[in-house]
């Protein structure tokens, strides 16, 4: 579709052109990115029609009670993901935006994603909220290593003999303080915001878009579909990000 066809659905009339320009005024940018940024890669959103593993919903198995009660199916859904995402490359939109990281002076990119395909496209400023799911991390001794293998053996150990899990963030786990404040930085200092592919419900990162809001920046949602968040963004595209962030560029 021609830049000028896509136009958004909030309050000012702002036509993808519109912000393309902004774009390459703007002194910093901050993207946040979710699931759906990975979606033309092949990578299952959570809360997609093929999210489900097993028919758990994430809030199931992404829980540190989950791991305490039965690590062995934690471990299995985290090694079908890892064996699944070990086929995909990073898509359109993760080389949009490794792109536009090259021209802004000020960039940042926090995603809530642990398949580590924005690193793959080039990106190289990255606060991963959610950590990384080729990582793992003792139990015991804490020890944070980086681990490729696939398929993992389930149960996996530590050299200490602690048992290892994913070194992702689950529900009710706080988010790393140094990543939180660095994104916190981020947000306060752009004037332009992108919130890309994510459904907007999980805390803290769905309050990131209100918080850049507030502190004034224009603040550009693209998804598949309206969110929660689509009422308070200066703009919103619908339409697959593979499709509308190469045009930004
Ligand atoms: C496309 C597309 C295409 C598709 N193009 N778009 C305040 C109020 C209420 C609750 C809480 C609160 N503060 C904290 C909580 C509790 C909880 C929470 O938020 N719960 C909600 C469910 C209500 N948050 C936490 O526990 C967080 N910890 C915390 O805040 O600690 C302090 C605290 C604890 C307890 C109480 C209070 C304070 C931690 C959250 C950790 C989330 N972890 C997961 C798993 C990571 C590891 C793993 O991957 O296994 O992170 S859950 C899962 O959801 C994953 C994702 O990063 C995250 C967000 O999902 P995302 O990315 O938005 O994906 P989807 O699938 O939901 O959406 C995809 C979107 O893409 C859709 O909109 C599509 O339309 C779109 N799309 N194709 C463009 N081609
Ligand atoms: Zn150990």
């Amino acid at each position: 579709m021609p830049l000028s066809e896509y136009t958004m659905h909030n309050i000012k009339e702002f036509r993808l052109q519109d912000i393309q320009e902004r774009l390459y005024k703007s002194k910093a940018v901050a993207i946040l990115t979710g699931a759906g940024i990975s979606a033309e890669s092949g990578v299952p959103t959570f809360r997609g029609k093929n999210g489900l593993w097993k028919n758990f919903r994430p809030e199931e198995l992404a829980t540190p009670e989950a791991f305490k009660q039965d690590p062995r199916l934690v471990w299995e859904w985290y090694d079908w993901r890892r064996r699944t995402l070990a086929q995909f490359k990073p898509n359109a939109a993760h080389l949009a935006i490794a792109g536009i990281e090259k021209r802004i002076k000020e960039f940042t990119l926090i995603t809530q994603n642990v398949d580590g395909l924005h690193q793959l496209a080039g990106s190289k400023n990255i606060i991963e909220l959610h950590g990384n799911i080729w990582r793992v991390r003792c139990l015991s001794c804490g020890k944070i290593t980086v681990n490729r293998v696939v398929p993992i053996k389930i149960l996996p150990f530590c050299e200490c003999g602690g048992l290892l899990r994913p070194d992702v963030v689950w529900f009710g786990e706080m988010l790393s303080d140094s990543n939180l404040t660095k994104a916190f930085v981020a947000i306060d200092n752009c004037d332009l915001m992108f919130i890309i592919g994510t459904s907007g419900i999980v805390q803290p990162a769905a309050s990131f878009a209100l918080r850049a809001k507030d502190e004034g920046a224009l603040v550009v949602e693209v998804n598949i579909e309206k969110t929660p968040l689509s009422a308070s963004m200066d703009a919103t595209f619908i339409g697959k990000a593979g499709d509308i962030l190469p045009q930004l560029l």
